[in-house]
């Protein structure tokens, strides 16, 4: 079925300490992406860029969370603009930015659902908080955060309640997890598929359990929720944080291919793409291949 796609940038930086991944909203166009999607989708618009903040020349004191305030205003704001655009209707495409702006994107995207399920397409788990995290960067805590994990000035984004439940997530690609982050989730019982997983099963079941699994869960919305680290560096090199053996260009290809003809997604966001970092905007040319196969660009 084709969409009302609505596209927000989020030029933010904020989340971890590597300059660049600001930029990764403008990669993304220029590797064409309304061209891409154009014929894919009933309608598409482009919302330009939301506000971000600048990064707080010292350090406060009062956290180890780097840029607090800065990440948390721009959240609030993202979060008003995803809220706006489900109630026109309209399908939320948004692109980071890293991954803190998660935090904004499902803020919002939780007014409008309850029971939301939520595809968390990384190398990493996001699930630190203040006190499990290695870095105080906050791309590694969006997952938490949603949960109601971590500091309030975060989790109070949106309202102060959690923004979904651990048992509707599921994270695709895992093969880099904190301690901190392996208790939760086997605290919470959040359903993980690693590199394991997916180099024993192969991809096309783990996507096929993957969809069932939020069926089953009688989801009202699933939110996608791609960091571009979860493909191995090879195919994408432009990101802060790789981590070898990850997941192929074509398996990620299957596991968007499999999204669509599943229709369950009613959001997505593209993160952690730094140009900077990559070769000749490769990174972002891939993250438009991918939302080709989301949206049913078919090879035949
Ligand atoms: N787990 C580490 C931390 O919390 C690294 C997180 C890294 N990055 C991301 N998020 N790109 O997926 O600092
Ligand atoms: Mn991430
Ligand atoms: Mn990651
Ligand atoms: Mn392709």
């Amino acid at each position: 079925m084709k969409k009302d796609i609505s596209i927000i940038g989020v030029p933010m930086d904020l989340g971890q300490t590597r300059r660049g991944v600001d930029m990764g909203p403008s990669a993304i166009r220029y590797a064409g992406v309304v061209e891409r999607l154009e014929n894919l989708t009933q309608t598409i618009e482009d919302l330009g860029d939301i506000e971000i903040g600048s990064r707080e020349r010292t350090t406060t004191g009062e956290s180890n969370l780097k840029n607090l305030k800065a990440v948390a205003e721009a959240s609030e704001n993202l979060a008003s603009k995803v809220d706006e655009v489900l109630s026109n209707g309209r399908f939320p495409l948004v692109f980071g930015g890293d991954h803190s702006i998660a935090i904004g994107t499902i803020a919002g995207l939780a007014k409008h659902y309850s029971n939301m399920g939520v595809i968390w397409y990384d190398a990493h788990g996001d699930l630190n908080t203040g006190e499990t995290s290695p870095s105080g960067n906050i791309h590694g805590m969006p997952l938490a955060v949603s949960l109601g994990i971590g500091d309030s000035t975060l989790t109070k984004i949106g309202g102060d309640h959690a923004k979904i439940r651990p048992e509707n997530i599921v994270i695709i690609g895992a093969r880099s997890l904190d301690e901190g982050e392996k208790v939760l989730i086997k605290e919470k019982g959040i359903k993980v598929f690693t590199m394991h997983e997916i180099d024993r099963m192969g991809m096309a079941a783990v996507m096929e359990e993957a969809i069932a699994y939020l069926r089953e869960r009688d989801t009202d919305g699933v939110h996608l929720s791609l960091d571009l680290d979860g493909l191995d560096p090879h195919d994408a090199p432009g990101v802060g944080t790789p981590v070898l053996g990850g997941i192929s260009y074509r398996e990620s290809h299957l596991a968007m291919e499999m999204l669509e003809e599943a229709n369950i997604l009613t959001s997505a966001e593209f993160v952690e793409v730094n140009p900077i970092l990559d070769e000749r905007n490769k990174t972002a040319t891939v993250a438009v291949a991918l939302m080709g196969s989301l949206f049913g660009e078919k090879l035949l």
